[in-house]
């Protein structure tokens, strides 16, 4: 067993002290699940294709069966995954900070499964599908034709994950709690993203305006590093067991 990374005794008692902790998490955060991140090459079938394309409305235009497969196949995935030592880790901070904010850009539903309560989920759940036409949510559908994505029963359109895709508004109620958490917190940790997708990468900015402590948790640089006030340069399922558990380690 390797040692647990030394945490900075500065940075455990803030999170002690912290009375508003806000968290945003990206793909990384799911990356010990098994769960590849948006720049990592996916695996078989869908390697040749780059996932950053495929999350678009146009290549839904395009060729919708490719990019409801492509969802079909995550979700399939997903079932056979489990929440890691860094989503625990969030859920068990979550429990000890009075006032506390989860933002997700992840639609895995990790989180959830790992006990988080207060989140919100800025880009969607995977585990929802709704009306590319009308909206209107499908509890259930048909198996898909061969050329095309299964269809709404109330008005024919074609249905498509309920996750946001470039180009697309974020759900307004999630980005509101969103940017409120990230202006009132006293501590700010932006745990396994790229922090290139907008709105999401400003919220730690806004939370460094606002006079908070950033930590950003990463094995690798970012465009918020040298803004941030911590690194903890690892990865998120050491990282942040560490962090909690040297701020609470009662
Ligand atoms: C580990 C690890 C380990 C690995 N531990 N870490 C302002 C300025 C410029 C552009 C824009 C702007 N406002 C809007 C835009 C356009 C666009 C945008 O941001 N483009 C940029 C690329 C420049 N934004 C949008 O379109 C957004 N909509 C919007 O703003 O509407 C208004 C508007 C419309 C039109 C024009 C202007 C404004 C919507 C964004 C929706 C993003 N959707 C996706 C797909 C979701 C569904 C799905 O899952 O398929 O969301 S794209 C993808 O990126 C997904 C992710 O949530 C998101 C972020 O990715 P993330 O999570 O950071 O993952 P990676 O893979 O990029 O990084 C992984 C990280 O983990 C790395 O850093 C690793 O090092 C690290 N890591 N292992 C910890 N073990
Ligand atoms: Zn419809």
């Amino acid at each position: 067993m390797s040692q647990p990374p030394t945490i900075a005794p500065s940075l455990a008692a803030a999170l002690r002290a912290a009375r508003r902790v806000a968290v945003l998490t990206g793909a990384g955060v799911s990356a010990e699940s098994g769960v590849p991140t948006f720049r990592d090459a996916h695996a078989g079938l869908w390697a040749k294709y780059d996932p950053r394309e495929l999350a678009t409305p146009e290549a839904f235009e395009r060729n919708p069966k490719l990019v409801w497969d492509w969802y079909a196949a995550r979700r399939a995935m997903l079932a056979d995954v489990a929440p890691n030592p860094a989503h625990f880790a969030i859920a068990a901070l979550e429990r000890r900070v009075p006032e506390f904010l989860l933002a997700t850009q992840n639609v895995d539903g990790l989180h959830q499964r790992s006990g988080s309560t207060k989140l919100v989920e800025l880009h969607g759940s995977i585990a929802r599908v709704k009306c590319s036409r009308c909206a209107a949510p499908a509890a259930r559908w048909d198996a898909p034709a061969a050329d095309e994505p299964p269809r709404c029963s109330a008005c024919g359109g074609f249905l498509r994950p309920d996750v946001v895709w470039f180009y697309e508004l974020l759900p307004a109620a999630a980005q509101d709690a969103a940017e409120k958490a990230a202006r009132r917190c006293d501590l700010f940790l932006v745990a396994g993203t790229s922090a290139e997708v907008y709105p999401a990468a400003e919220l730690p900015e806004h939370a460094q305006r606002a006079g908070a402590r950033v930590v950003e948790i990463n094995p690798q640089p970012t465009p918020l590093t040298g803004r941030v006030t911590d690194v903890l340069r690892g990865p998120a399922g050491v990282m942040l067991p560490a962090l909690v558990a040297a701020a609470f380690p009662d």
